[in-house]
């Protein structure tokens, strides 16, 4: 078991509404603001969607190099972009993230009901982006929704070999209506089917959101925590700030004697070369 934990904090995703929630970071200032505070209460990765001048959600390339750019000024977080974007993108927009030269990317391995959507990720996509990380050198963090995706990963490594950085590190995202559920059980089941050598982290989506902090913590992985996945800090109480919810974690990682990993640390361990200068 690692010694220590990451945590990567999803401060926006593509979902929620400004309007109806706004603590939700979509501009540029309150993104690198929120990651700052994320960052001192021990976050060392941090998922980026990013949003336009109407909060809603954008690829635009030169908003997204603006983002590396300035969460590399403000903090020493690891930056990955998302690819998965929201479920309306293009296959040709979500490629082009890749452009803004990120430390790193997710990269989700196959299709999955979505609520009343579908979040598509057929092989053909899949595969292309996969070789597009490898030539860019950009670390892909492997999102996992649903147990066909593990045999998908098999397969794009057993195709393509290994990820940039060479280490396998994975994300199970639990509980969205449609994938695998957010309980012990089903986390215990995708664990044990990764490849050898990999290393996960598990967040769970609303309501599953402790179930699966707590099984992860005690079986080894990581964990992903933020607004893009939690809007309720506990019963009929809004999360207010991302960064209670990195500042929880963070506590129970400690109380589990698995502390945060600096940034630093979760460089080495993700495989992710060093910032040029
Ligand atoms: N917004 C979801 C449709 C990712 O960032 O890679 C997809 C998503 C996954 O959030
Ligand atoms: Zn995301």
């Amino acid at each position: 078991m690692t010694a220590s934990t990451l945590i990567t904090v999803a401060p926006t995703g593509a979902e929620a509404d400004k309007s109806a929630v706004p603590a939700l970071p979509v501009t540029l200032g309150e993104l690198v603001g929120t990651a700052k505070e994320c960052e001192a209460a021990g976050a060392a990765v941090i998922h980026v969607h990013i949003r336009d001048s109407s909060a809603r959600p954008t690829l635009d390339r030169g908003r997204l190099a603006d983002t590396v750019a300035a969460l590399r000024e403000g903090t020493d977080l690891i930056v990955q972009l998302s690819t998965g974007g929201a479920v309306t993108d293009s296959f040709a927009g979500r490629l082009a993230v890749l452009d803004a030269a990120p430390d790193a990317c997710s990269l989700t391995c196959g299709t999955v009901n979505f609520g009343e959507d579908v979040f598509s990720n057929p092989w053909g996509f899949v595969k292309d982006l996969y070789q597009l990380t490898q030539e860019r050198q950009v670390v892909p963090e492997f999102e996992l929704f649903d147990l066909g995706h593990v045999a998908t990963l098999h397969r794009l490594l057993g195709e393509f070999g290994p990820p940039a950085g060479g280490h396998v590190h994975c994300d199970l995202v639990m509980g969205v209506p449609g994938g695998m559920p957010g309980d012990v059980a089903t986390l215990a089941a995708a664990a044990a089917a990764l490849p050898a050598g990999a290393t996960w982290s598990a967040t769970g989506i609303g309501r599953s959101t402790l179930p699966v902090l707590f099984g992860a913590l005690g079986a080894g992985g990581h964990l992903r925590v933020g607004m893009e996945d939690t809007l309720s800090f506990a019963r009929g109480r809004p999360v207010t700030r991302n960064a209670e919810l990195v500042e929880r974690a963070a506590e129970l990682a400690r109380f589990a004697q698995r502390p945060p990993m600096p940034p630093a640390e979760a460089r080495t361990f993700l495989g992710i070369p060093d910032r040029p200068a």
